[in-house]
């Protein structure tokens, strides 16, 4: 079977579509950090359909920021891929064209300057996960524990950090002038690029400050909620999919057919248009992502935990069990729901109901070990904020979970804090200081939360019952329903 590639698109399988624009004539309008399968399933296929309708000069031009994977895969491709989107009733395979090509910051970083620095480039849009930030407990100032962060502030000319190879991309576009650039997250944070900004201003404070005056003249940072669930490709995942292009496609991502995503309107340099093609341009997105975050979010690390330590290997078929799957509709209508301020006009119902099917979807395979990874850093998002602000009895039984798989299992889970709390499931002191330093690590503290001590106690008692009982038993174990939502 031939490769993916310009040269062979025309031997592709006759139902699949391809981009509807003159691909010869891409150009680069957009610089992405963080080439994932996320952002190829996201924003390169609204990009995609955008430049069906404009002329094709907001090409992406991809950066990884470690691994040579991604670029290994799809730059042999001319940057070429499939996203097949599916659930039971429907499935569509398409080729994407909008990305020109992957670079490898570690071994390219010159190359990823001048395209950042480049004043054809008009946004640069970063997914780097919740950890690339290296924000500290407070949310927005600098994490300077954080490795990278370290050793970029100590040698900003080779940075290896996100913010670092951005400061410096940023450096060498003041040098020429002003040249407007919006700045725009697509991760899963709470007031994501303002977050990103409040970074890069302390990150240049110490330096760059030279370019202070021009960054805060020529960029601007939108907000935006994101919203696609895109499991990690398998090999099995890749052969299937070639059988369906006709095509061998190392790049090949494959995706549910729900897509959302809501950006604030604040560009500085104009924007492909998105509007378009299904995206919301607002002006406060704050509601949009509290709902996303704290609901569906919040759902899938609790589903993560819970699914790992029942054995369960995807969301769907967590949905399926029954102790499980009614334990995370409990969650859901009478812990996160109540907890969430939402627009008039928002049918908060429909939205849980939605998400219910999408998690139920048997063609994904979403891995709970997947989601799981990071929790450390996710639980502070997705679940603090509710934890703040009502009682959340069932989202306490997700965190015993969480605390029971980091102490009492020896299930290994990805986690920028995994010494952390590896020395604490080691550690021989008693479980109750163990418990605080684990939920520390997730920026749970006596000041985040008010009733620390009785929400410890409460997940020492969680952490015994799964011990003695197992965790079906924990989750469903009666306790008073307040503030149902219907
Ligand atoms: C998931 C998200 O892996 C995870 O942490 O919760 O990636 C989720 O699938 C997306 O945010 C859905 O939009």
């Amino acid at each position: 079977m031939h490769r993916l590639h310009p040269s062979t698109l025309t031997e592709s399988n006759a139902d699949v579509r391809g981009p509807a624009y003159a691909r010869d004539q891409l150009r680069t309008g957009i610089v992405h950090l963080g080439i994932g399968a996320f952002h190829r399933a996201h924003q390169a296929v609204y990009t995609d359909d955008a430049m069906g309708l404009c002329a094709p000069d907001w090409g992406i031009l991809g950066v990884s920021l470690r691994s040579a994977a991604t670029a290994g895969r799809l730059n042999p491709q001319d940057g070429l891929y499939s996203v097949l989107s599916r659930d039971a009733n429907a499935s569509e395979l398409r080729v994407i064209g909008a990305v020109r090509r992957v670079l490898v910051a570690p071994r390219e970083l010159p190359a990823v300057i001048a395209a950042i620095a480049d004043p054809a480039t008009r946004m640069v849009t970063l997914t780097i996960t919740e950890k690339g930030y290296a924000l500290a407990a407070d949310g927005h100032s600098l994490d300077r524990q954080d490795p990278a962060l370290r050793a970029d502030l100590d040698d900003p000319q080779h940075p290896v950090s996100a913010l670092g190879v951005l400061a410096l991309g940023l450096r060498a576009r003041a040098g020429q002038g002003d040249a407007p650039l919006s700045i725009l997250s697509c991760d899963n944070l709470a007031h994501n690029s303002r977050c990103l900004r409040a970074a890069l201003v302390e990150y240049l404070q110490q330096c760059f400050p030279q370019i202070l005056d021009w960054f805060e003249r020529n960029t601007t940072f939108p907000c935006s909620m994101v919203d696609r669930i895109v499991p990690a490709m398998s090999a099995a995942g890749l052969d299937e999919q070639a059988a369906a292009l006709g095509l061998r496609d190392e790049g090949a991502v494959s995706t549910e057919p729900f897509s959302q995503w809501i950006i604030e309107d604040d560009f500085a340099a104009g924007h492909p248009p998105w509007e378009r093609v299904g995206a919301q341009l607002v002006d406060d997105i704050a509601p949009y992502e509290n709902i996303k975050l704290r609901l569906l979010n919040a759902s899938h690390s609790a589903i993560a935990c819970c699914g790992l330590l029942a054995g369960v290997d995807t969301v769907d078929q967590v949905m399926d069990d029954a102790a499980l799957g009614e334990f995370v509709h409990r969650l859901m209508s009478q812990d996160l729901m109540p907890a969430l301020q939402v627009p008039a006009d928002f049918d908060l119902a429909g939205y849980r109901d939605k998400l219910l099917q999408r998690f139920g979807n048997p063609r994904l395979a979403h891995r709970c070990a997947q989601i799981a990874m990071d929790s450390s850093e996710k639980i502070a998002q997705r679940w603090l904020p509710t934890l703040q602000q009502n009682r959340a009895p069932q989202l306490r039984r997700a965190l015993a979970a969480w605390c029971y798989l980091v102490l009492a299992t020896d299930i290994a889970v990805e986690d920028p804090r995994r010494e952390q709390l590896l020395a604490q499931r080691a550690s021989t002191a008693p479980l109750a200081g163990k418990v605080e330093a684990v939920l520390a690590c997730a920026r749970i503290t006596p000041a985040a939360v008010a009733d620390f001590a009785r929400l410890r106690d409460e997940l020492l008692q969680g952490m015994d019952s799964i011990e003695r009982d197992g965790l079906r038993a924990l989750l469903a174990s009666p306790l008073a329903a307040a503030n149902e939502y219907s």
